[in-house]
């Protein structure tokens, strides 16, 4: 191993600043030894953050004479000493080695190819690159820093998603300003629905900048134009991410998420000066995720700050009075999907939560409007890009959620009312409001709609006395559940009151909360969204349904909960969440070795298989992703979400169905294209679920550079010539049996087969996963090109989504 040559070496007195900026193969930096970029911008060396005597390899500001820290290699393992050393070596890579025992590697890089004459390089913009020899093309960097931030996002730093190789560049805060290690906040740009860049604690939302609208993210209205940065969004087929640039280079700045969870962008001044202040989120309390709740909008200059939103009204008014806005407004109009109903402009707004939204580039205000009102379950629509007088179409999905009011450059958002709501004049703060889109008012309709809601609460009323739910399972058959019932009460106590703080994520039917009972058992909380009529039915399905099972892989109800026009269930608490935060993170799919894939994907198999032969009801789950399967302490898989399953009854195999609900890139071709369900659909799911595991990649979005195929077509063509190991997640680490992964893709590729007779049913899966039989070889997977061709394309519409679930009428 060759240290540094000593010529090149200016001694200060307590570091040695190497007059270098690259190092070569097998040689080092040793700590007290300060490597520093070209221009004189950045340095790098070992550092301690405070007195103590830990110490991590980081990047720093060379001209502030504040040390400020820009990223750390080693943030979660400090050396104890000084006698760490940074090498190149020979395998490609960047490597920490604890000097007193050079074969202990702390910390190291990773790289995606071999290298002949690996050296790294501190560039100027203060990024660490790995490349071979003197090959300065980006594009072929085998390491940089600037792919694994910190806390700290300098210009020319990418913020978001490679959607082909699933590298997501988030910021995380430090623990505290002397611990680097991750802490609580993180930073990261939301790629469900129309993407956004979300803060988070832990899991639950503190704010989100919006939707990007050509200009600016819609919650930054001082983004636009000035004089010292310039931004940039990019979401296309292969990447989405935000970056800036400074207009002077010579301006020091940088955007930095602190241990606090604000995020704040700074320059440097001088000594004197420091780092001023020049923006920052949350910039006041309307910026707080859902201040308002649903079509509650916040005007921080206003007293109080939250109001609902023109048509609607609170929901728990007393609560409303007394500063309590989190559970939103509700309708004064109900929708019901009826004749006459339209939009009503809102200006000046922070555009809604977008993770339920859709869109579309082409589509212009007018057709956007049309395609929304022609979807019972679209709620508001607005140009997805708002320059040259507006373009593109982002529609919205159920309940609006955090919306707030800007004095300037706030947008326009379209909310659709009710008929009866249209005529009445009146103001939106002050702004103009106008009613845009009027049908035919079908008064035979709100007749219906009056008769149906006196029976729904008058059935309530009965429901709360007797601790059952009854619901009509299809085919109009009424059944009666048994199911626990917990007071509101305790249900609000456990969630903090539905605190945003104990929000887990949003599930089929509403937004998903963590609780904890007085005995301290933890639970999860489904609430079902207010005026969500489809989210009603898949309520009901989910009590009817797994109310009426038990098994070791299927998620647990513990009971529900009604409470005036609130409906609740409880599940028992799953620590480890859902699968697609594992598989498809490139940290967190570490953890999933190969042994925890192969018990995941066999519990998986078990629990369909119950669901589909031993279970009291034949149930055909419809909607099996890698979200609807979560994991518990152990990482036992349970299968979870039956909001959409049907059941069968006799010797019925196969239903037809003209309402196709499911999920992109899971759906079989039989199902997607004719509404023809039956448990090899299921099968379908689960044999893409399969090759997601085997593979990490998701099958939608999935993508090549040598072909057009999806996931499915990509593991066939590999397995056709033999080189299946070649889809295996690089992330899984030993394999200590093969051709027990190969049998699994082999399983994999048997599910997805075009035709549902050639797929095998869950009892034949199981059998294959538990022994050594010969496995026949798979015909040609159904929908196996990926966007864009013919094959796969014929539902999907104009629409582009995320993994979330989808509803289309007359499925053809
Ligand atoms: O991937 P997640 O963190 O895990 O986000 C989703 C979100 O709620 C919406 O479904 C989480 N979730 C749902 N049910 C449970 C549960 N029983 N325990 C823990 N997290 C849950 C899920």
């Amino acid at each position: 191993m060759g240290a540094l040559p000593t010529l090149l070496l200016v001694f200060s007195i307590f570091r040695i600043s190497i007059a270098v900026d690259t190092i070569a193969l097998n040689q080092v930096v040793r700590d007290g030894e300060i490597l520093t970029s070209a221009g004189g911008s950045f340095e790098l060396g070992f550092f301690s953050p405070d007195d103590s005597n830990r110490r991590y390899l980081g990047i720093w500001y060379k001209k502030v004479s504040t040390m400020t820290v820009v990223w750390v290699a080693n943030r979660e393992i400090p050396l104890n000493d000084s006698s760490g050393v940074l090498k190149v070596t020979d395998q490609g890579t960047l490597a920490i080695l604890n000097g007193s025992n050079t074969n202990f590697i702390l910390w190291s890089s990773n790289s995606s190819r071999s290298a002949r004459n690996p050296t790294a390089q501190l560039l100027d913009s203060g990024n660490l690159v790995m490349k071979d020899g003197n090959d300065d093309n980006p594009e072929n960097f085998l390491w940089q820093s600037f792919d694994y931030p910190c806390n700290t996002l300098l210009p020319g730093m990418k913020l978001g998603r490679n959607t082909v190789t699933g590298l997501d560049r988030y910021l995380s805060a430090w623990k505290s300003v002397d611990d680097p290690s991750k802490g609580n906040f993180t930073y990261r740009l939301d790629p469900s629905g129309y993407p956004q860049l979300i803060l988070r604690k832990g899991s639950a939302v503190t704010f989100r900048s919006g939707p990007w609208n050509g200009l600016r993210f819609s919650g930054f209205p001082e983004l636009g134009r000035n004089p010292v940065y310039t931004y940039e969004f990019v979401f296309n087929e292969k990447e989405m991410y935000f970056r800036y640039e400074l207009v002077n280079s010579s301006v020091v700045s940088r955007l930095v998420l602190n241990p606090d969870g604000s995020k704040q962008r700074v320059n440097w001044i001088d000594r004197t000066h420091g780092w001023i202040l020049y923006s920052s989120a949350p910039m006041d309390s309307c910026d707080s995720y859902a201040l308002c709740g649903v079509y509650g909008s916040c005007n921080i200059n206003r007293s109080p700050k939250c109001e609902c939103m023109e048509g609607f009204v609170p929901k728990f008014p007393n609560d409303w009075d007394m500063a309590d806005w989190s559970n939103g407004c509700v309708r004064s109009t109900p929708l019901g999907c009826q004749n006459g109903e339209g939009f009503v402009k809102f200006s000046g707004v922070k555009l809604p939560d977008t993770r339920n939204s859709w869109f579309n580039r082409s589509m212009d205000l007018k057709e956007c409007a049309a395609v929304c009102l022609s979807n019972c379950s679209c709620t508001a629509y607005t140009n997805l890009d708002i320059r040259d007088g507006g373009s593109g179409c982002l529609l919205w999905f159920g309940d609006l959620i955090d919306i707030r009011e800007f004095n300037e450059n706030g947008q326009e958002l379209y909310v659709r009312m009710a008929a009866s709501e249209l005529g009445r004049s009146g103001n939106f703060k002050g702004k103009k409001r106008e009613w845009v889109i009027v049908g035919s008012v079908s008064s035979l309709g709100i007749i219906l709609l009056c008769l149906l809601l006196t029976l729904y609460l008058l059935k309530k009323k009965k429901l709360r006395k007797k601790g059952t739910m009854g619901y009509n399972l299809e085919g109009g058959q009424k059944e009666d559940v048994e199911l626990p019932l917990f007071d509101f009460a305790t249900i609000s106590k456990a969630t903090n009151h539905f605190s945003i703080y104990n929000k887990l994520g949003e599930g089929g039917f509403g937004l998903v909360y963590k609780g904890t009972l007085q005995e301290e058992q933890e639970i999860a909380v489904k609430r079902l969204s207010k005026n969500s009529g489809q989210g009603l039915n898949e309520f009901k399905n989910e009590v009817i349904y797994i109310s009426k099972l038990q098994h070791r892989n299927l998620v647990r109800l513990l009971g529900g909960c009604i409470h005036d026009e609130e409906k609740m269930l409880i599940y028992e608490y799953m620590p480890n969440k859902s699968l697609d935060s594992f598989i498809f993170d490139k940290t967190r799919s570490m953890e999933l070795d190969w042994n925890k894939r192969f018990l995941i994907i066999n519990g998986i198999a078990r629990g369909l298989l119950y669901l589909h032969q031993d279970s009291r009801l034949r149930i055909i789950h419809r909607d099996l992703k890698a979200d609807n399967v979560l994991l518990d302490e152990e990482m036992i898989p349970k299968i979870s979400d039956f909001g959409i399953a049907r059941s069968f009854g006799g010797n019925e195999t196969e239903a037809n169905t003209k309402r196709v609900v499911g999920t992109y890139g899971y759906m079989s071709p039989e199902y997607a294209i004719d509404g023809l369900y039956s448990t090899k659909s299921d099968v379908f799911s689960f044999g893409v679920l399969v090759l997601e595991i085997v593979s990490g990649k998701r099958n939608r979005g999935f993508s090549h550079p040598d072909h057009s195929l999806n996931l499915l077509g990509h593991a066939w063509t590999l397995y056709m010539e033999g080189r299946s190991m070649e889809l295996i997640d690089s992330s899984v680490g030993d394999i200590h049996d093969l051709s027990q992964v190969l049998r699994l893709i082999n399983v994999g590729l048997l599910c997805v087969q075009c035709g549902p007779d050639e797929r095998p049913s869950m009892s034949s899966v199981v059998l294959m996963l538990s022994s050594d039989s010969t496995l026949p070889q798979p015909k040609e997977p159904g929908f196996f090109t990926g966007r864009g061709s013919t094959s796969s394309s014929g539902n999907q519409g104009p629409f582009s989504g995320n993994g979330i679930t989808i509803t289309m009428f007359d499925g053809r």
